[in-house]
C-alpha cells in the first residue's frame, strides 16, 4: 500500500486554538503527521509518495467558488486590514435569524460567513497546506483509479468538518469529498465514505446528503454531548435521491470495543448491501483510549480490527487521515489500522 504526504501540508502550524470556551495549546499541529510517517516509514508498506498537482478544477467540483477564493486570499486580506497576529480566529457568526445572503467585505465579517467555529486556526500558510492535503487524497484516489487495491492519503490538515462553504473542526478543504466526487468523475459509479474518526463528519455528509451515488456512514460521538454538536444524529438519513444513503451512529462517551465494533458491524452490512465500487475511510485515531480531546476507549488492538474488517469488504480502499491527537501513540494506531487491513486481505 503506497502513501501519499507532501511537507507543503505542514506549513500550516498553529500554536493555540479556542476550545472548550478558552484559549488553549493547538491539537491540530504538524508532529501529528511526521510520527504517522516515521511510523509508515519503519512499518514498510510500500512507497510513501508527494501528491501530483491538481487544477483547482477537483476542488471547485466540492467546495464553492467564493470559498475557495476566501481561503486563497484570506491572508492577503488578514494584512490589508492592518493585521499582524500570525493566528486568525473568527468570532461572530451568521447564526439563526441574521442574513446569509450578503458576504461581507470586512475580513471579519468574511471569516464568520465562512466558518462555523473559532477553533480553526488560520494563517499564512494555510491555504498551501490545506491544498496540499487535498491533492494529498486526490493522488490516493488516482491510485486507486490505476488498479491499486489500497492506499493511504496521509491527510493534514483534515478534512471531514469542512462543507462545501464552511471551514471549522481543523478542517478547511473536504479530502476525502474531494477524493469521492473525482473518483465520480472519473468514472466510479458508487463510492461509500465510512467515517471512524471520533467526531461526526459533519461536512462530509452535508456535502452528499441528497444524492445516492455517494454512500456516507459515521460512527461517532453523540453530537449532544460532543463536537460538532449541531449535525450527526441518527434520524438523519438523507434527502431526495440521497435518502436511505445516509448512515449515523452516535454513540455515548465511553464507549468501547463492544459497542464501537457493532456499529462497525451494521455499518459494514450496509456498505455491502450498497454494494460501493470503492470504499473511502476516513480514518481518525481519536476514539482512542487516550486521546486528549475524546472520549471513547478504543484500544491499540482494536484498530487492527477495524482495518481487518473493513478489509473484509473486499473493495478497492482508500484511507484518508483525519484526527488524533494523542502524538505518542498516534503512529502506532494508525499502522496497526493499515497493518490490520494489509493482513486480512
Ligand atoms: C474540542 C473542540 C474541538 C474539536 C475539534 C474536532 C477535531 C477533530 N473540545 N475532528 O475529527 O478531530
Ligand atoms: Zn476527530
Amino acid at each position: 500500500m503506497k502513501t501519499i504526504f507532501s511537507p507543503d501540508q505542514l506549513l500550516h502550524a498553529p500554536t493555540k486554538e479556542i476550545s472548550d470556551g478558552k484559549l488553549v495549546a493547538a491539537h491540530e499541529v504538524p508532529a501529528r503527521a511526521e510520527i504517522i510517517l516515521e511510523h509508515i516509514r519503519k512499518a514498510q508498506f510500500g512507497e510513501i509518495q508527494p501528491p501530483k498537482e491538481f487544477t483547482l478544477n477537483a476542488i471547485l467540483k466540492v467546495h464553492d467558488t467564493d470559498y475557495v477564493h476566501f481561503l486563497q486570499d484570506f491572508w492577503k486580506l488578514w494584512q490589508e486590514a492592518g493585521r499582524t497576529e500570525e493566528e486568525v480566529f473568527p468570532f461572530v457568526w451568521p447564526v439563526h435569524g441574521l442574513r446569509h445572503d450578503i458576504v461581507p467585505d470586512h475580513i471579519d465579517g468574511k471569516l464568520g460567513f465562512y466558518s462555523f467555529d473559532a477553533g480553526s486556526p488560520m494563517g499564512a500558510h494555510t491555504w498551501t497546506a490545506a491544498r496540499s492535503s487535498a491533492e494529498t487524497a486526490l493522488t490516493g484516489a488516482d491510485l486507486i483509479l490505476s488498479g491499486e487495491g489500497a492506499a493511504f492519503a496521509l491527510c493534514r490538515p483534515p478534512g471531514h468538518h469542512a462543507h462545501r462553504r464552511l471551514y471549522g473542526g481543523y478542517c478547511f478543504l473536504n479530502n476525502a469529498a474531494i477524493a469521492a466526487q473525482h473518483l465520480r468523475d472519473q468514472g466510479v459509479g458508487k463510492v461509500t465514505i465510512l467515517d471512524v474518526d471520533y467526531h461526526h463528519g459533519n461536512g462530509t455528509q452535508a456535502i452528499f446528503y441528497d444524492r445516492a451515488d455517494v454512500q456516507f456512514l459515521s460512527i461517532h460521538a453523540d453530537p449532544k454531548v460532543e463536537f460538532p454538536y449541531y449535525l450527526g444524529h441518527a434520524n438523519e438519513r438523507g434527502l431526495k435521491e440521497g435518502a436511505g444513503y445516509n448512515h449515523n451512529y452516535p454513540l455515548p462517551h465511553g464507549t468501547s470495543w463492544d459497542k464501537w465494533g457493532e456499529a462497525l458491524e451494521d455499518a459494514c452490512r450496509t456498505i455491502m448491501k450498497f454494494a460501493p465500487d470503492v470504499v473511502i475511510v476516513s480514518l481518525g485515531m481519536d476514539p482512542y483510549e487516550n486521546d486528549p480531546i475524546s472520549q471513547f476507549r478504543l484500544k491499540t488492538d482494536d484498530f487492527t480490527r477495524i482495518g481487518a474488517r473493513i478489509a473484509q469488504l473486499g473493495c478497492p480502499t482508500l484511507f484518508v487521515m483525519e484526527g488524533g491527537y494523542l502524538i505518542g501513540e498516534l503512529g502506532v494506531n494508525c499502522t496497526k489500522a493499515l497493518s490490520g487491513y494489509l493482513d486480512a486481505e
